[in-house]
């Protein structure tokens, strides 16, 4: 599928330190591998509430991880899937009374523009789930000979049960698989939730552990036969389409590999979505699915998570249409910690165009080669972004330069433009 427009991204002298990130499977700060080609996964948008500030910090987050990758010297490889099948969505389309596709492709076309406005890198495969199901199918029916799925009897509409019913991983026995060698999977290893937890979360993320014949309530479902009035599609498994953790598993494979290098998205997906996404992938290739597992802070509105179901959205393209420009936006998403949980305000807007103001002037003052606080400044933003990047204080290292021109002058302005372009891909 099309992803967005390339933004551009100027050569700054010199190399950046390979960062560091919190991964959340290790508990603790990590070097990233000094790689000939890095491999970024991030998980997609369901296309029917996109593009709020939620989404848009989590991708520039990964951004900022891609764009530290790059001035270290090491290329990227970046995809990422579209969820363009699912409950939520298909529930959407419904209570809208739109036709799934178009609400689909609607959301898909706002989150280009959006990501393209925010200055955030495309992925090289950006890949629709639709586009994907034979090869989901096709894992589907590996797991399945492998004894690692079992089927699970349904009633249809008329109250009859059917025999070829939906497709189950079958947890335990991956668990068991697992064990047998010292990189294999097991329950947990990304999210180290007690059972519990991942019970109760499982629940409230997509999960179903209620239901009746399943060997395991975590089991995660692969593939669900058609039911009346839902999309589905031929397979060598049976009409139908497929469950959720198993597509990022079947893609991230596909295009990147395994172990590729960071699996990536927001913290409501550690679990179930990572962890038994990492399953599906240890059960399909022996490896492990990636090296780290970064995850990003929720961001709320008013004291709650933002999402649709909430209604207390705040989305990127109404502030665009408000007349905010993208930069302020960026920059105000910026100012925050990408693995704090942070609740969006006006206020943000406001500093952040008081910072725009700011670094403008002290770009336009400070003409001429780069001086000793110009280049200072390109090593002090290197050294927090690799900290775990560190976008708040690199912001501030930034205040403490522009005020330092605006009151004793300075050169090096084009130098500083460039760095806050390739590093933070804010475009002044
Ligand atoms: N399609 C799945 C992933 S395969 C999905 O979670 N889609 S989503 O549209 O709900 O979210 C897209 C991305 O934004 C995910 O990485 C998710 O973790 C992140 N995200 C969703 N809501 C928020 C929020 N309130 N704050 C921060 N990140 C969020
Ligand atoms: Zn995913």
């Amino acid at each position: 599928m099309r992803a967005w427009q390339e933004p551009s991204i100027p050569q700054l002298p010199g190399r950046a330190p390979l960062p560091k990130i919190f991964d959340t499977a290790s508990g603790q700060l990590e070097e990233l591998e000094a790689e000939k080609e890095a491999s970024l996964y991030v998980c997609g948008i369901t296309p029917y509430d996109a593009t709020h500030m939620g989404h848009a910090a989590t991708y520039l987050a990964f951004d900022l991880l891609n764009r530290a990758w790059r001035d270290a010297g090491v290329p990227v490889r970046f995809a990422q899937n579209v969820t363009d099948v699912d409950d939520p969505l298909l529930e959407r389309a419904q209570a809208t009374g739109v036709d799934w596709q178009e609400l689909a492709q609607d959301q898909i076309d706002l989150f280009r523009t959006d990501m393209e406005a925010l200055q955030v890198i495309p992925p090289n495969h950006y890949v629709s789930v639709v586009d994907s199901v034979p090869q989901v199918a096709q894992a589907v029916e590996k797991l399945l000979e492998a004894g690692l799925a079992y089927r699970v009897p349904f009633v249809d509409a008329q109250g009859q049960q059917q025999p070829d019913g939906d497709i189950y991983f079958d947890l335990d026995a991956a668990n068991a698989l697992g064990a047998q060698s010292e990189q294999g999977w097991q329950l947990g290893q990304v999210a180290h939730y007690s059972l519990e937890e991942m019970l109760e979360i499982s629940a409230q993320r997509g999960g179903d552990p209620q239901r009746q014949g399943k060997k395991n309530p975590l089991d995660p479902l692969l593939w669900r036969v058609e039911r009346d009035g839902e999309p589905a599609w031929e397979s060598p498994v049976g009409r139908g389409r497929p469950g959720w953790h198993i597509e990022c598993s079947v893609i991230s494979q596909t295009y990147l590999g395994a172990p590729f290098s960071v699996q990536g998205g927001g913290s409501d997906l550690i679990f179930p979505h990572h962890d038994l996404g990492a399953s599906h992938s240890f059960a399909l290739s022996g490896q492990p699915m990636a090296r780290h597992y970064m995850h990003t802070g929720m961001v709320g509105l008013d004291g709650e998570k933002m999402s649709k179901s909430l209604g207390n959205l705040v989305l990127v393209s109404n502030l665009r249409k408000a007349g905010v420009e993208p930069v302020a936006i960026r920059l105000a998403i910026l100012a925050n910690h990408y693995a704090d949980d942070w609740f969006w305000e006006d206020a943000l807007l406001e500093q952040a165009q008081q910072r725009l103001e700011l670094y403008r002037s002290a770009l336009a003052a400070a003409a001429g080669e780069p001086d000793e606080a110009s280049l200072a400044l390109l090593e002090q933003v290197r050294q927090l972004l690799a900290q775990n990047l560190n976008s708040p204080a690199a912001l501030e290292a930034v205040d403490a330069w522009a005020q330092g021109v605006l009151e004793g002058g300075g050169s090096g302005g084009q130098l500083v433009k460039d760095l806050l372009l390739a590093r933070l891909g804010l475009a002044l």
